[in-house]
This record gives C-alpha cells, structure tokens and sequence, in this order.
C-alpha cells in the first residue's frame, strides 16, 4: 500500500529495522551516512536500494531536514555503490518513489538503481 510521505517517520518501517540489524539484508555497500542493498523483488538484474542512515521518509523530508554532509554523504554513496556494481557503463537508472502517486511502499527514503539491461519507456503504469 503507497504510503503518505508526510506522516510522522515509522521507527519500525522495513527498512529502519535492517539498519538496526533486526532484519536481514543482502548487503552490498555501507558506510557513515549509507547503507545499499539489493531489493527483494528486483525488477531488473541488478536492483539495488540506498537508504540514508538518518530517518528520513522522503526525498524532500530529507533534502529539508538533514545536515549538509548527511545530504553529500548519502548522493556520494549512491555514485559509489553504482560504480562498485559495475552498471555505470553502459547505463543504469535511479529511481525514488513518494507518497501515494509515486507508489512508496516503505516509508523510509530509498533510491532504487536499476541496471544491467537495456531501458526503454521512462514511466510504465
Ligand atoms: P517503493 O515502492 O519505492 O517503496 O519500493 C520498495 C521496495 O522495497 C520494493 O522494490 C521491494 C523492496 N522491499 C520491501 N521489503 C523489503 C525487504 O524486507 N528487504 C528488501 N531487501 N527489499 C524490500
């Protein structure tokens, strides 16, 4: 179910409990400000999340509210993990979803980096 990206931040939201190591993840990158690993339904061969340490429900809730090395730190990483992945040549995707019209389904800010094939429409319902 899409969620409203303005509610309160869910501390047990999927994703805060994997960065508390209460849940598994198939890890592929972590640092400081990040923490990367593969989605559990991909969509493409490679499908990878990057979550921000901080508790942050959204691309704006997080660009509005978090300290600047948090914001650097955190689009630094998603540079890093997409080269670790070997999907920056030929090409990937990144991609955030928010609230019910962008059909986030976990309330913690995540973007999804999608490689490994070839892209064609940019929106497909
Ligand atoms: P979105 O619709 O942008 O909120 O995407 C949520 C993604 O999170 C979706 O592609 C599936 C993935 N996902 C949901 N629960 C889990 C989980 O427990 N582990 C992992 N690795 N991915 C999950």
């Amino acid at each position: 179910m899409p969620i409203d990206p303005r509610l309160p931040y869910d501390e047990n939201n999927i994703f805060a409990r994997i960065l508390r190591g209460e849940l598994p993840c198939n890890k592929v990158y972590e640092d400081e400000f990040a923490l990367a690993f593969h989605d559990i339904r991909p969509q493409a061969p490679v499908h990878v999340l990057v979550i921000p340490r901080g508790p942050y429900v959204s691309w704006d809730d997080f660009t509005l509210k978090a300290p600047d090395d948090e914001i650097a730190g955190f689009n630094r990483a998603v540079g890093k993990v997409t080269r670790e992945l070997g999907v920056d040549r030929p090409g990937y995707r990144l991609m955030i979803n928010m609230g019910g019209h962008g059909h986030q389904e976990v309330p913690h800010l995540h973007v999804h980096i999608f490689g490994g094939r070839q892209f064609r429409c940019m929106i497909c319902d």
